[in-house]
């Protein structure tokens, strides 16, 4: 209690949000009513039922299916300042959030209407807020190469809104060298690279990610304690990780918050980053992340302060943004 009052005011940044998964059920059926979309679900508390995962597909098929009722620019703007709103309350002051343009581009909406939306909610989260955002565009890795390669395409007028690309989706079976000349040319274009491995996925994927897709940073990257050799790549280039807690217990990639491995590997000197992934599906935002480490782990205040120093560390900001962080 002590420790949550504290960690409720420490200043965070987070570098692990997938936009589509900060729709909170609310939003949900107001957006569903508002534009005519039929969910599979009658009111909130049918939602939450439904929000019991035994692996990542469970929760993807979900929402999937919950980013549906985004059709308008007004719409991803509503989205996008939500979650603003909650990094505010939780004194969050610097986000790198993700989003998926072929979900909805899949179902006929424009990469402007997207894209335009989720800007001009980042621009004014800055100036309304002082919370200070980079975008991160993300390829849903279960789609094929050229999809992603056409998607890098509509992205080209708009690079001055994205900073880097990610990979995202369905780990198993979609290994990052699938996407190595989507990356090679997102690298040309200027962009930075992240991706997810080592979620679901083996070790083996991260080495993939640093050695074709040249990642500067690795989302998840928990199965890497599995790999001594990747540990001591990872320690001495100071790879950082966004590790995800809430998420990993929810799509059980570990049984239960005790058994998670971020503090060990923040003790071994790896660069770990604490975020939230999907808060509305997984049971919170930044704080109850840190609440769940604190209270299934053990985490103290110096483990918090690491946490949140590496997050700093990892970000794209410019570095007199972050020496304001620090
Ligand atoms: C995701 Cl937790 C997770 N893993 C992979 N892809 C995702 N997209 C949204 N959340
Ligand atoms: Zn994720």
């Amino acid at each position: 209690p002590a420790l949550e009052a504290w960690l409720r005011k420490m200043p965070k940044v987070e570098l692990h949000l997938h936009l589509e998964g900060s729709l909170e059920p609310e939003l949900m059926f107001k957006l569903a009513q508002k534009n005519a979309i039929d969910l599979p679900f009658n009111n909130v508390e049918q939602v939450k039922q439904a929000y019991q995962f035994s692996q990542l597909q469970d929760f993807l098929d979900i929402y999937y299916q919950g980013a549906n009722v985004l059709v308008t620019e007004q719409d991803f703007f509503d989205l996008t300042w939500a979650y603003l709103l909650q990094c505010k309350a939780q004194n969050v002051r610097h986000v790198e959030p993700f989003f998926d343009p072929q979900t909805h581009l899949a179902r006929g909406i424009n990469f402007a209407t997207v894209i335009n939306g989720i800007h001009a909610a980042l621009l004014q989260g800055q100036q309304e807020l002082g919370i200070s955002s980079e975008l991160i565009m993300c390829f849903l890795r279960h789609l094929s190469e050229q999809d992603a390669m056409a998607t890098l395409a509509l992205a080209e007028p708009y690079l001055d809104k994205i900073i880097g690309v990610g990979l995202d989706s369905s780990e198993m079976g979609h290994p990052p060298e699938k996407f190595s000349r989507v990356f090679a040319k997102a690298r040309q274009l200027g962009l930075l690279t992240v991706a997810h491995a080592g979620e679901e996925g083996p070790a083996s994927y991260i080495h993939t990610c640093l050695d074709d897709l040249q990642v500067s940073r690795v989302d998840h990257g928990v199965r890497a304690s599995e790999d001594p050799d990747l540990m001591e790549r990872l320690i001495t280039s100071r790879m950082p990780l966004t590790v995800c807690p809430l998420s990993n217990t929810k799509l059980k990639v570990f049984s239960d918050m005790s058994q998670h491995n971020i503090l060990q590997m923040l003790e071994q000197g790896v660069c770990v980053t604490v975020n939230s992934d999907d808060p509305a599906y997984f049971g919170g935002y930044m704080n109850e992340n840190f609440f769940a480490l604190a209270n299934g782990l053990e985490m103290t205040a110096d483990h918090a302060m690491m946490l949140a120093a590496n997050a700093i560390e990892a970000c794209f900001a410019s570095g007199k943004r972050k020496s304001q962080l620090l």
